[in-house]
């Protein structure tokens, strides 16, 4: 999935694009799931982690979010849980091997509003190494009026900081943020809107800014979204109260900072482990 100038691009930019890497038909089924999951209509009987939009209940001018939807829906789960993932922002990352954090099902229909740039590393006190690595992928042609997925050029070698910043969903000005940050780091604001085709994927480093525009577009735009944390990752109690943790935390084991396979799935690791029953 990703050849030695890849890896130059993302330790440069803090982003590379990829693709195609799922196919057609693939794409085509995924979407249904996205409208099936919106519904409510949950095909394992568990709910996912965060459910942030429902169909006749939520605000229709947002951005539709769900996290960890492979816990409840089998075609999420087999795409987003494929080895070549892990493989791939384990290598990325510089880690021994690659577990799921938590996955995003995104969904921008024409006229939702933005997500504020922000990032994920700064909502993950709760565990240790703090790093996430991520693989965005795009389940529509994207285009920089439909509200794509933005990212700020080496944004990534900014200071880091200990919680995240601003609204995530529907903020006034979905770059503030970025702004700011990039004036405390005295550094120029190069924002990149991704245009990608159906199936092509973008990874970004987890101290990357990033986030997206309002859809301007008459096209949906759609994305599934793996967010990665190292395989040896643990638990971090005194962070549980920060940025995600609330959520995630509930997962933790009462004897020891182990992080669950059955919750963190690892996906890939360079020994050939990879958690059974996946
Ligand atoms: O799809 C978007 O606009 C934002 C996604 C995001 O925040 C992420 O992939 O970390």
């Amino acid at each position: 999935m990703l050849s030695a100038e890849d890896l130059t691009s993302f330790d440069n930019d803090g982003f590379v694009v990829v693709g195609p890497v799922l196919d057609t038909d693939l794409i085509d089924k995924l979407r249904e799931r996205f409208g099936r999951l919106f519904r409510g209509d949950f095909e394992t009987g568990t709910a996912p982690d965060e459910v942030n939009w429902l169909e006749g209940e939520s605000d229709p001018t947002l951005t539709r979010q769900i996290c960890n939807a492979w816990k409840t829906d089998r075609l999420i789960a087999a795409t987003v849980l494929d080895a070549r993932f892990g493989k791939a922002v384990a290598r990325l990352a510089g880690w021994p091997g690659a577990r799921m954090a938590q996955d995003n099902v995104i969904w921008k229909p024409p006229g939702a509003k933005s997500l504020g740039f922000h990032r994920d590393n700064a909502y993950l006190a709760w565990y240790t190494p703090q790093e996430m690595c991520s693989c965005w992928i795009a389940l529509d042609d994207t285009t920089a009026s439909g509200g794509t997925l933005e990212l700020a050029r080496g944004s990534h070698h900014w200071p880091t900081e200990a919680d995240p910043h601003g609204e995530f969903h529907a903020p006034d000005d979905y770059r503030s943020t970025v702004a700011a940050a990039a004036e405390t780091a005295g550094a120029e604001l190069d924002i990149v809107a991704l245009e990608l085709r159906a199936g092509e994927a973008a990874f970004h480093h987890g101290w990357a800014w990033h986030g997206s525009g309002p859809n301007r577009s008459g096209a949906h735009r759609r994305a599934l979204v793996l967010h990665c944390a190292s395989s040896e990752a643990r638990f971090n109690r005194s962070g549980f109260g920060s940025g995600n943790g609330p959520v995630y935390s509930r997962y933790a084991r009462l004897c020891d900072d182990e992080m669950d396979e059955n919750h963190f799935p690892i996906l890939w690791r360079h020994d050939g482990y990879r958690t059974p029953g996946i």
